[in-house]
């Protein structure tokens, strides 16, 4: 079944909607295929119409031709153009994924008295979390593109080198090979640095017996994907093996859990315990992991306080980590899939902590 024929059936089959207003940027892409889309508007009955501006118009004609493509002239008549086709089309209760106050109060006053508005983007994103074979395909495409990357980090990392001389060797590769762009600014966050999740990526000189965490991700047709593996530039101390090692068992044993119809949280709890255990649980300052999609954040959560249940079809990071303050951090991360017969890993590369 095609997506738009999904949502109609989740959003209209009890009568609750009989319209359907598209907003969110990664939502238009996933309807319809095409990033110059402003809005999508899907009717119970008939054609969607895609509204878009002058500057995406003869592209949203070539792109979208399964869809009315409404020229919106100026940003102040988009609201209108909406409104007058809402009323046109009689959709007495029209659903939104979500929109920003300024438009949800201009639009509720312009269709005032004939259309009530509501916002149900949970519809949208429960479709999104099951990732359709075509998606699957991009996004093993992305996951591969990255550990391409990921092998070129390994390669590369040397003392003496600047934390963005790397970037730019792990962001050339990746693009070399076919990759659109990056899902986020490459992370390598050299020695005390990476003791922060996000510690970025500087002008640092890397050190020897320096940790440094490596999180990158390529993107492939607007599908993302996300890895992170972190080594010692030189010899590693005891302890740096000692961390690895429990941050590598905490990967080991939440994969271990991932089933499909399992919680999310109990996948995290599975690391978590691990890590706890070791003395380090107040160190793991993060979520085990995040769905990743036409974001790279996105459902499922896999937090402690996550609600979610894993289903096949869901495409997910699995990444602990320990981050100790003044002295460094670890985190190894995968992008994975899960399928029926158990959990698939996209992103692939060894687990070595250094070179030597
Ligand atoms: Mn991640």
């Amino acid at each position: 079944m095609d997506r738009i024929a999904s949502l109609k059936q989740a959003a209209f089959k009890n009568g609750e909607s009989d319209g359907f207003l598209i907003f969110n940027q990664a939502n238009l892409i996933y309807f319809t295929g095409f990033s110059g889309a402003t809005a999508l508007l899907i009717p119970k009955e008939g054609t969607p119409t895609l509204y878009v501006y002058n500057v995406n118009y003869e592209q949203a004609k070539a792109e979208g031709k399964t869809f009315v493509v409404a020229l919106v002239r100026r940003s102040g008549d988009l609201l209108e153009c909406i409104a007058e086709q809402v009323k046109a089309l009689k959709i007495k209760n029209l659903a939104l994924d979500a929109a920003s106050i300024e438009s949800w109060l201009a639009l509720a006053k312009k269709v005032r008295g004939t259309t009530r508005l509501k916002v149900q983007g949970s519809i949208v994103s429960a479709l999104r979390k099951v990732k359709d074979a075509q998606e699957i395909e991009l996004m093993r495409k992305a996951a591969e593109l990255t550990s391409e990357g990921m092998r070129v980090a390994y390669e590369t990392l040397a003392p003496g080198m600047k934390e963005y001389e790397v970037a730019a060797e792990i962001e050339y590769t990746m693009r070399k090979k076919g990759s659109y762009g990056t899902a986020f600014e490459t992370i390598v966050a050299s020695g005390l640095y990476s003791a922060f999740p996000h510690g970025g990526c500087s002008d640092r000189e890397i050190c020897k017996g320096d940790l440094v965490v490596v999180d990158i991700g390529a993107t492939y047709k607007h599908y993302h994907s996300d890895m992170t593996r972190t080594l010692v530039v030189g010899k590693p101390t005891d302890k740096q093996k000692k961390l690895y090692d429990i941050v590598k068992k905490a990967q080991d044993k939440s994969l271990e859990a991932v089933k499909l119809n399992v919680k999310a949280r109990a996948v995290d709890a599975a690391a978590r315990k691990i890590i706890a255990e070791a003395g380090y649980g107040e160190s793991f300052v993060h979520n085990l992991g995040h769905g990743v999609g036409l974001e790279v954040h996105e459902p499922p959560v896999l937090g402690p306080y996550s609600k979610e249940v894993l289903a096949e079809g869901n495409v997910f990071t699995v990444e602990p980590g320990i981050y100790l303050a003044g002295y460094g951090g670890i985190r190894i991360e995968d992008t994975v899939l899960l399928c029926k017969d158990g959990v698939q890993k996209l992103t692939n590369g060894p687990y070595l902590l250094s070179k030597e």
